[in-house]
């Protein structure tokens, strides 16, 4: 391919460019590791864009190709598999590339920490020496944080975000296809380092280390820009879009928390990520260039690598949080199935986070040997935000207290992450104690601190977002006892790591060494055998992602019922999403409350090929044709008895027709205690099965295949009956007002949906007009 070749030649040229200038110019050695490596990268990274494809059509533009009047939209969308290896402009194309990508590097970074914990599954050094067990740790750590965690979020909102807020596309997509392009390439800088000796000196790569360790330094160095640059591009995408393309109607407080956590992130990332990009540009002009930055022999300053540092670095936790906090409450409150508890105060909470997060850098640098007193605000300022952050955290347990809790996979992750993130959280507020901190630095009780925040705070909320939105990114459903099984083994087999790292930090057994004392030697060998077991159930979840993807069963357009617009289009969605900008009409939240609305969303349905009726069909099929069109019907089972004959149920029955070919069954339970005190029993059983007959008639004169019975049972064991024998897919109960309604009493609805796990629209059936009285 183009790519190879051209960063193949654009790289080495580079390098020889480099060579031949020095030698002309008399420096010698000609051949200077750092300078040659840098140049090398940087072209090659940038050659590997071109040769995608990155810049064509710029390029066309800069030297004056005539622009097509209309964009022909060639390389927008997948049309197969092949497209997501090209340059696209279709976020949901990119957001999937981006998914993809992130997780190769998850599980090399993966695979790296397994190589950490076989070396301390026993005391002494047995796979690797002192210096690439520094390698292991430091591009595990490096890979996971700038390839997985802050991509992978990048990814999931590149998918979700334009739709949720009515965008046809983000404000750039050419810009939007380079940003994503630029990861590989970053990810490659990193992995290649173990070509010329990888870097060592951790993911916060601390001067002086950095600027005397391994030629591998610069490849980190050229990593991050890369990395940097991408994540500072989608960001001014993301702000771009959610400012500007928001559907008519959708006010800053109709936004879904999710786009609300992203403008949050964004500008963290525009204003914190320039400062890493200039540290580590600092770090290799002392490399390079004989620099003293960093170097006190010649007047420089080592701590100011760290200030400058931890000034991105701890915003940059956000970045990798505040997103996992957006997916969380999508999922909570739809999973749940009720309003978001305080949606104001989490979406403030948000921004309160990401403006406090620049106030706290220096906790990081306790020890460091900066001016002592620095110590006492950034002490305070960090417990302050355990505030915003604790609002948020009462907001969801709130959001689910007394819902209808479904647990499915995205929410059994969002409850694992409420459980994981709490602890450590919890640790976090210990370390921002200065005597505790001092006590603890460097130790295992740092190291479990920054798993419980970031396995389970980032990689159970990507988890979640992943499962959440499967079915609408592949069209497909993923397998739900799998996904349950991936859960179980992630949550369980994680703690077992990570729990124990407290106790031997506070014990005293100090990270980033590949030796310890042998009294620790029990408790690490456990350790290791629980991190094997931790990566190998991430095979579950391979799986089931690619079979699924490939068999699973198809996705309905809004399998959750949710009230977001990405639920309102087809799964997958149309290449331009929607049709006609939506109109947003309220909140995005309102579950369980009766007639809300979040958006009016325009779908033209192409005109289906033949027009002839269900029971026409029917009638005229043989037994064999008969059998083929009732099951490709969608059956859809109705409950009623008072109600039975209602328009708005017929209405909502209709509807439904209108979208799928419905075949229907509707059942009148009989035996409900009803509000006068004499029951004449035949002239009920009469008036019953009239109502029914003519609720019937009204069905099949709309075209639809009706069938119903009047049963002398209650009406949940009724419905049970018929789940067993002829398993509907959706159930429609339609009863009186909550007030007058012997089955509402009873929590009719909420026992079905509870025992059946199939989608129970309630229909309230009110005025007098719709009720046929007997
Ligand atoms: C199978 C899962 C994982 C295991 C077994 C694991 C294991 C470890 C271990 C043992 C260390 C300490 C090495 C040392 O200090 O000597 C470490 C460091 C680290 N890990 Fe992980 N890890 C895993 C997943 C992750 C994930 C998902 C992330 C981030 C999203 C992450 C981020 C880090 C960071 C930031 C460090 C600090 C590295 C440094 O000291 O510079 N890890 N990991
Ligand atoms: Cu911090």
């Amino acid at each position: 391919m183009r790519a190879i070749w051209l960063s193949t030649v654009m790289g080495l040229g580079a390098a020889l460019l480099v060579m031949v200038i020095r030698r002309w110019a008399g420096f010698s050695p000609a051949y200077d590791e750092g300078v040659v490596d840098t140049f090398m990268l940087a072209f090659a990274g940038f050659g590997f864009t071109i040769g995608i494809g990155c810049w064509d059509y710029w390029w066309g533009y800069i030297i004056g190709n005539a622009t097509p009047a209309h964009e022909d939209h060639s390389n927008h969308g997948a049309h197969s598999w092949r497209d997501y290896f090209k340059v696209n402009t279709d976020h949901k194309v990119i957001g999937v590339q981006y998914l993809v990508t992130t997780f190769i590097f998850f599980i090399i970074g993966g695979m790296l920490a397994e190589g950490v914990r076989a070396e301390l599954a026993t005391p002494g050094l047995q796979y690797f020496s002192p210096a690439t067990y520094n390698a292991l740790f430091s591009v595990h750590a490096a890979l996971m944080i700038f390839l997985f965690v802050i991509p992978a979020f990048a990814g999931l909102g590149n998918f979700v975000i334009p739709i949720m807020i009515g965008a046809q596309d983000m404000a750039f997509p050419r810009l939007n296809a380079l940003s994503f392009w630029m990861l590989p390439v970053a990810g490659m800088c990193m992995v290649s380092s173990f070509l010329v000796g990888p870097f060592d000196a951790g993911w916060t790569n601390y001067a002086s280390l950095s600027v005397h360790g391994p030629p591998g330094q610069t490849f980190w160095v050229m990593g991050v820009q890369f990395a940097g640059a991408s994540s500072i591009a989608t960001a001014v995408n993301f702000l771009v879009t959610i400012v500007t393309m928001r559907a008519p109607g959708m006010s800053f407080w109709r936004m879904p928390l999710l786009v609300w956590a992203n403008l949050a992130t964004s500008t963290l990332v525009v204003l914190g990520t320039p400062f890493i990009a200039g540290a580590q540009f600092q770090v290799l002009f002392d490399r390079i260039m004989g620099m003293h930055f960093f170097d006190p022999t010649h007047g420089g300053n080592i701590i100011v690598y760290q200030h400058v540092f931890w000034f991105y670095s701890h915003p940059a936790v956000y970045i990798m949080m505040l997103p996992g906090f957006g997916i969380i409450s999508e999922v909570l409150a739809i999973h749940s199935r009720k309003p978001i508890f305080g949606y104001k105060l989490i979406a403030i909470s948000t921004v309160a986070i990401g403006v406090l997060g620049f106030t706290v850098w220096a906790h990081h640098m306790f020890v460091s040997g900066m001016a002592p007193w620095l110590r006492v605000p950034m002490m305070f300022t960090t417990m302050a935000i355990a505030v915003p952050t604790g609002i948020k955290i009462f907001s969801w347990v709130a959001t689910l207290w007394r819902g209808v809790v479904h647990l499915t996979t995205p929410m059994l992750f969002a409850c694992g992450f409420l459980f994981t993130f709490v602890i450590g959280g919890l640790s976090g507020v210990f370390l921002a104690v200065i005597p505790v901190d001092i006590n603890v630095t460097d130790t295992y009780f740092v190291v479990a601190h920054i798993h419980y925040v970031l396995f389970g705070g980032s990689v159970f909320t990507i988890y979640a977002g992943i499962y959440h939105w499967y079915p609408k990114m592949t069209g497909r459903m993923y397998d739900e006892s799998l996904g349950k099984l991936h859960f179980w083994l992630t949550f369980i087999f994680f703690n077992a790591t990570f729990m124990p790292m407290h106790w031997l930090g506070m014990e005293g057994m100090m990270r980033r060494i590949a030796d310890y004392p042998s009294k620790w030697a029990d408790m690490n060998f456990i350790i290791s055998i629980c991190a094997f077991a931790l990566g190998a159930s991430t095979l579950v979840f391979l799986y089931n992602m690619a079979h699924s993807w490939w068999k699973g069963a198809p996705a309905p357009a809004n399998p959750w019922r949710a009230l977001t617009l990405e639920w309102q289009v087809t799964s997958p969605p149309p290449i331009f999403n929607f049709d006609e900008p939506p109109q947003i009409v309220g909140s995005p939240y309102a579950y369980g409350v009766p007639g809300a609305r979040h958006a009016i969303v325009t779908v033209h349905v192409p005109p289906a090929p033949e027009e002839i009726p269900v029971p026409v069909a029917l009638a005229q099929a043989t037994p064999v044709q008969r059998e083929a069109i009732m099951s490709a019907l969608k059956h859809i089972l109705v409950v009623a008895n008072q109600t039975v004959a209602g328009e708005r149920l017929i209405a909502a029955v209709r509807s439904r027709a209108a979208t799928d070919p419905v075949r229907v069954t509707v059942i009148c339970p009989q035996n409900d205690p009803t509000d006068t005190w004499v029951v004449d029993e035949a002239a009920v059983a009469a008036a019953t099965r009239a109502r029914l007959e003519a609720t019937l008639a009204a069905l099949r004169a709309a075209g639809i295949e009706a069938n119903g019975y009047v049963v002398d049972r209650d009406p949940y064991t009724a419905v049970l009956d018929v789940v067993e024998s002829d398993p509907p897919a959706e159930i429609i109960v339609s009863t009186l007002p909550r007030t007058r309604s012997g089955w509402m009493r009873r929590d009719l609805i909420e026992r079905l949906r509870d025992r059946t796990q199939l989608p129970v629209e309630h229909v309230v059936v009110d005025e007098p007009s719709e009720t046929t009285t007997s």
